[in-house]
């Protein structure tokens, strides 16, 4: 069965949008913290299929999202390719000295499947339990990180304002970087298919880092192998749509949904509504864009935000989101608001 966010990225509008959040399951649940308590570590929570369902389901069950994702990591691809990887207790993740190129390219596919079988083992069970739970009409998207993104935190080795280090080897050594961009292609594509194959029915890409890039960069590294994954993605999985989050696109995000054909596009909080409705949905399905800080404050600022939004993009093909990831400090009944506002919404009322 497909649902709500499945049909709208395939173009149907609905009266009443549907609504997910990025980074949906997280600290800011109790329930959340107990189970990673329990797993022991981040990561322990991520290869641990039971957990990683289970932490999955919590906010289906708390606030009757339209859509779950996949409770991992985008790091993971670059550890199941042979980069070492740590997450300190309340910091961000750190990746060891990337490998050789070419250790990285001899690898082979298997290996990298292997090491990520708990994760297509959590999409089986996270599908299995929704549907034995009563939720069978809610999505499941599984996702990858975008080759720029990944690219940045194997070279920077970790999160950081620019990642200049990134940049600038990419600029002084392009061959080493185009192999570099090739292999994430082949690994990102095959990673997407097997989540498929597992029981997702929707996936999507965080390009988190594409705001760093200059134009010319971002269409070399950003929508060149966007469109090729899309495309070979689409060729094994024609039913299931692809969402792009190209964060920080701003001028470029209508070149990359038609140059890539991502099937939806998730808006930053930067991007104004009515220009995403003049320029971005003619294009295909958007998705987004409510600041976080906003699901964080609360109130009637959230709540006019909220309005505005839907007033303005809820007339066609139209995913109620967050701009980037839900803060750690946000309170669940601002989530619980949100979520009330929005499903209580209608434009045919
Ligand atoms: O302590 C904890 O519990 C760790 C916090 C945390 C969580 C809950 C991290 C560390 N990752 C996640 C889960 C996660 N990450 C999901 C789960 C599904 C969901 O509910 O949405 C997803 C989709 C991601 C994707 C992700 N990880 C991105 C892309 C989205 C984005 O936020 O831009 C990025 C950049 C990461 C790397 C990462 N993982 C975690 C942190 C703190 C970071 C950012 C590091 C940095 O740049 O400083």
């Amino acid at each position: 069965m497909t649902g709500k966010l499945h049909a709208t990225l395939k173009g149907k509008q609905h009266a009443t949008p549907p609504i997910w959040l990025m980074r949906q399951a997280g600290r800011y649940l109790p329930e959340y913290l107990e189970t990673r308590n329990q797993a022991g570590s981040f990561l322990d929570l991520c290869y641990t299929p039971s957990l990683a369902a289970e932490v999955t389901l919590q906010p289906i069950r708390r606030f009757g999202f339209d859509a779950a994702i996949l409770f991992s990591d985008i790091l993971v691809v670059p550890q199941a390719l042979g980069q070492s990887l740590t997450f300190a207790p309340d910091h961000g993740p750190v990746l060891g000295p990337l490998p050789e190129i070419r250790s990285l390219e001899n690898q082979g596919e298997s290996t990298f499947h292997v090491n990520l079988s708990p994760v297509y083992d959590a999409v089986g069970t996270i599908r299995s339990k929704l549907d034995a739970e009563g939720f069978a009409a809610t999505d499941l998207i599984g996702f990858s990180g975008a080759p720029w993104t990944l690219a940045c935190y194997m070279i920077d080795g970790k999160g950081t304002k620019d990642f200049m280090a990134t940049r600038v080897r990419a600029l002084r050594d392009p061959e080493f970087f185009a192999r570099l961009l090739s292999l994430l292609e082949e690994s990102i594509t095959a990673y997407l298919v097997r989540q498929v194959e597992h029981g997702a029915n929707v996936v999507q890409l965080f390009d988190s880092w594409a705001g760093v890039l200059s134009p010319d960069l971002f269409r070399a590294y950003v929508i060149e192998p966007t469109k090729r994954i899309v495309q070979k993605f689409k060729s094994a999985c024609p039913d299931t749509p692809i969402i792009g989050f190209p964060r920080g696109a701003g001028h470029l995000y209508a070149d990359y949904i038609r140059e890539t054909g991502v099937d939806g596009v998730g808006m930053d909080t930067t991007l104004p509504v009515t220009v995403a409705a003049k320029d971005l949905q003619p294009l295909c399905t958007v998705q987004g864009n409510l600041d976080p800080a906003l699901l964080v404050a609360g109130g009637e600022r959230m709540d006019s935000a909220i309005d505005d939004i839907l007033t303005t993009l809820a007339g066609r093909p139209f995913i109620f989101n967050l701009g980037h990831g839900i803060d750690q400090h946000t309170p669940p009944a601002h989530v619980e608001r949100l979520v009330t506002r929005v499903k209580s919404w209608s434009t045919s009322s």
